[in-house]
């Protein structure tokens, strides 16, 4: 039984406001852009907008790096902007989700500047300090992500602190009850201005204990989050999300069980993983095995049988572009791309759309370094031609890879860089925008957008896509992604062949012989269901029985 909720039919849509459109030529998008583009957002039917941070920053990471939680980047616009865009979308019916980034703030934030001008001040107990080994280096050689040691020293204070990404996002010391105090008060103020929810980035580091190494999933997380439901989230109609890097189908539930009252879902990676080389990461390229990526969503669908709800989602900002990455964006581009929005938007979960993943671009394809602005990529660059990798080799992996894919401009139209600005981008444009771009899909009714805009409108209106049961199907194929959905006698089947080969399989036999009818395809419409599925290149088909 369920207590439905009005995120569990609803689809969210992830806005990248640097790359989404820029309303002031300045290369860079912004707040007012994205309002100017509410029509196609609501066209598409989507229910919320996770909003990737437009906070005040120095923008080393992107915005990931808040300087003031309580202000808008001058780039992106003012809280005027940020006040006129909460209006105007839930006008539409679509709430914004903040992205909620409290790990770390920037080391530019008032509080850090503070903390490491001296001990003596409350703030210097929002960070986490540790004196030097023996020796007058780091008190241990834990790694940043980023790169480098995750410890940086102050003189001023003559202590290192703790960063698990960049020097620049120093970590929160969540063991502070004075932080955890500003934290609820700041996401308070959010939500008094009407915001719809969170999306929590890297919510599961928030518990770390550094002193044990242990980071994810610390011994303090859940009774932070609980403390966080308690203080700020309970008795108001939100969404929230967390996004974990670690949690598995072990501790899924502490998360999002019904009983925990912490957050209503996770993101999760293991479907993402299954796709980077197990040692050498995700900048070494590894041919996708669909096996594999079956088995970590099947087994979340699983775990949120009856507990718990699922966020879905096969590409984000910190990911390449999924036609690229996990079909083909070439010849069979754009059933490639409706397939894996069928696969995706016909489980059972709350699906979230990347800003152009609905009409399908690709990956950016940039063949020298100097065109990546990720620091991420820059810093690996650095570090592993040091080692002595081969430029060209590196560079493989990150057309392949690379963060910055997912964060060329949006392409709205054949108009010079995609219509995204009227000035530089600050990221170069795809140059397939003339190709793919929102203005020449919108009029064709088989266009990837026309596509999306049908699954979505499917889960609002039938019960059986937003709580039926799920039943893989053929989980050894590596060809073909297949299941079921039901619910009562409901019956839903769902077919995708993941090659570029026509492929053929039999009808289960469960399912001979009844009436169906086709709600969704990737290449033409059939209404019969056949004993033998005859499936084109990269075709998917989803039909309803009764
Ligand atoms: O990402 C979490 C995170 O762990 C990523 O750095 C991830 O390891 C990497 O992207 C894989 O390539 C979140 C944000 O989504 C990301 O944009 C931020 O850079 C990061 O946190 C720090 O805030």
């Amino acid at each position: 039984g369920h207590d439905e909720r009005w995120w569990h039919r609803a689809t969210g849509y992830q806005v990248y406001p640097r790359s989404f459109s820029d309303s002031d030529g300045d290369g860079m998008g912004d707040i007012p852009g994205i309002i100017s583009k509410l029509g196609h957002l609501s066209d598409l039917g989507v229910g919320f907008i996770w909003l990737s941070p437009v906070y005040a920053s120095p923008m080393v990471d992107n915005g990931y790096d808040i300087s003031d939680y309580r202000d808008i980047a001058p780039e992106f616009g003012t809280l005027d902007d940020m006040d006129r865009l909460i209006a105007e979308a839930r006008k539409r019916d679509i709430a914004i989700v903040m992205d909620l980034v409290v790990n770390h703030s920037s080391s530019l934030h008032p509080w850090f500047k503070a903390a490491a001008a001296t001990r003596d001040c409350p703030e210097h107990a929002y960070y986490i300090w540790r004196d030097p080994a023996p020796d007058g280096g780091p008190p241990d050689d834990a790694q940043a992500a980023f790169g480098g040691s995750a410890w940086s020293f102050v003189p001023e204070v003559g202590q290192y602190y703790f960063h698990f990404f960049s020097g620049a996002q120093p970590d929160l010391n969540w063991q502070n009850p004075a932080l955890r105090a500003e934290i609820y008060d700041m996401m308070r103020w959010w939500l008094d201005r009407g915001v719809g929810g969170f999306r929590m980035d890297v919510i599961s580091l928030i518990g770390k204990d550094v002193d044990t190494r242990i980071y994810e999933e610390g011994p303090y997380l859940h009774g932070f989050l609980q403390e966080m439901h308690r203080e700020v989230l309970a008795g108001r109609d939100l969404v929230t999300i967390g996004e974990s890097w670690s949690v598995s189908t072990e501790t899924g539930l502490r998360y999002c069980g019904r009983d925990r009252e912490e957050l209503d879902m996770v993101f999760e990676f293991s479907h993402i993983r299954e796709g980077w080389h197990p040692e050498l990461g995700k900048f070494a390229p590894k041919p996708f095995d669909l096996v594999a990526f079956k088995r970590a969503l099947f087994a979340w669908q699983e775990l949120t049988r009856d507990d718990g709800w699922h966020a879905l989602f096969l590409s984000n900002h910190d990911l390449p572009r999924q036609v690229s990455f996990y079909a083909d964006d070439g010849a069979h581009r754009r059933p490639a791309a409706k397939t894996l929005a069928t696969v995706l938007h016909m489980l059972r979960g709350t699906p979230f759309v990347y800003q152009g993943e609905e009409i399908g671009m690709t990956n950016a394809r940039f063949d020298r370094i100097d065109q990546y602005r990720d620091l991420e990529t820059l810093n690996h660059f650095n570090a592993q031609i040091a080692e002595g990798v081969e430029p060209s080799e590196f560079l493989a992996g990150a057309n392949r890879n690379s963060r910055d894919n997912a964060r060329t401009p949006m392409q709205w139209s054949a108009a010079p860089n995609g219509g995204f600005t009227t000035g530089t981008p600050w990221i170069e444009t795809n140059p397939n925008y003339p190709d793919i771009n929102v203005e020449q899909d919108l009029p064709d009714p088989d266009s990837i957008f026309a596509h999306y805009k049908r699954l979505i409108a499917l889960r609002r209106d039938r019960d059986v896509i937003a709580f039926g049961q799920t039943e893989p199907l053929w989980e050894d194929d590596p060809d073909i992604l297949a299941f079921e959905r039901r619910l009562g006698a409901e019956r839903l089947l769902v077919v995708a062949n993941f090659t570029n080969r026509d492929q053929t399989r039999a009808l289960p036999s469960h399912l001979a012989n009844r009436a169906a009818k086709g709600l969704a395809w990737s290449h033409a419409p059939r209404d019969d269901i056949p004993d033998r599925l005859e499936l084109q290149p990269f075709e998917s088909l989803v039909w309803i029985f009764d």
